[in-house]
């Protein structure tokens, strides 16, 4: 069997029904990035980014994962170690769904990050109302997630995973956001056949071998079926 990376962006949870973020009526339609997803933002204004945040983390408990979510996990019970889904995604539909393989390299909803003493706690309420941190008892809490400027998580495992990959498949992503965006090209310069899966072409398209467009619903299940026969 060979050795599989699946990068997942916003457009693997589109059907879901989370908004994506570039799209037309996506997340940052009524933001402006550099408001919501900087960390210059967050200490101009913690407020404005405690509640994007919360009301994202409350609309979690609302959705489910999708025909795409379920295929990725029905791939790595047949691939076991030999799939990773690293998501730029910081909903939890990839581990609703069944899949234990995820890396999230751009933090997660359902964790908060304590400014004070930089644990990683389970966060399943608001931040807005400034709770304390389970440790340190400071109430400097912040989303765990990775903003413009700062370093993405779990990039060696990422790196090591590309560079031991046999096929890349880019799910629902536009391409737009590096580190995420040189994978494709690192992969393949590693020996990787690279796929990308889209509801249009990305911003890398030609970077791939071959692009498939269409929904992520469809067009991952049928990926996953075509890969198992
Ligand atoms: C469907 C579908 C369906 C819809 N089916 N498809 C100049 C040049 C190059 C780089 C830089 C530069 N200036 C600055 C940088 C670096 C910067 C960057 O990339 N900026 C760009 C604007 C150019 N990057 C960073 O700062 C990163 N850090 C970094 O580089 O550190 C240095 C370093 C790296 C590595 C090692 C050591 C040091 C950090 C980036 C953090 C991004 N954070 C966010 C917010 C996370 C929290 C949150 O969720 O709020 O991450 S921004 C946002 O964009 C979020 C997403 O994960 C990310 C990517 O978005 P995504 O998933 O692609 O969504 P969309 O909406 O863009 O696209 C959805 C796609 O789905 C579309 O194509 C649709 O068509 C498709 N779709 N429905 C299939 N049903």
């Amino acid at each position: 069997m060979p050795r599989v990376v699946v990068l997942t962006g916003a457009g693997i949870s589109a059907e879901s029904g989370i908004p994506t973020f570039r799209d037309a009526d996506g997340l940052w339609e009524g933001h402006r990035v550099e408001d919501v997803a900087t960390p210059e933002g967050f200490e101009r204004s913690p407020m404005v980014v405690h509640r994007f945040y919360d009301a994202r983390r409350a609309a979690l408990a609302e959705v489910e994962p999708n025909p795409a979510h379920h295929a990725l996990a029905e791939l790595e019970r047949r691939l076991g170690d030999d799939l990773l889904v690293v998501t730029q995604n910081i909903d939890d539909l990839h581990e609703r769904a069944g899949s234990t393989r995820v890396l999230h390299m751009h933090g997660e909803l359902l964790s908060a990050l304590c400014l004070g003493c930089g644990r990683r706690s389970r966060w399943t309420h608001d931040l807005g109302d400034l709770p304390p941190c389970p440790r340190c008892g400071s109430c400097e809490l912040r989303p765990d997630v990775v903003w413009f400027g700062e370093i993405p998580y779990q990039m060696d495992r990422i790196q090591d995973a590309l560079e031991s990959a046999d096929l890349f498949v880019s799910v629902g992503t536009s391409g737009a956001v590096y580190p995420a965006a040189g994978f494709v090209q690192y992969a393949a310069r590693c020996g990787a056949r690279t796929l990308e899966l889209n509801l249009v072409p990305s911003a890398g398209t030609s970077m791939f071998h071959e692009s498939r467009h269409g929904a992520a619903g469809v067009l991952v299940p049928e990926w996953v079926a075509e890969l198992l026969r």
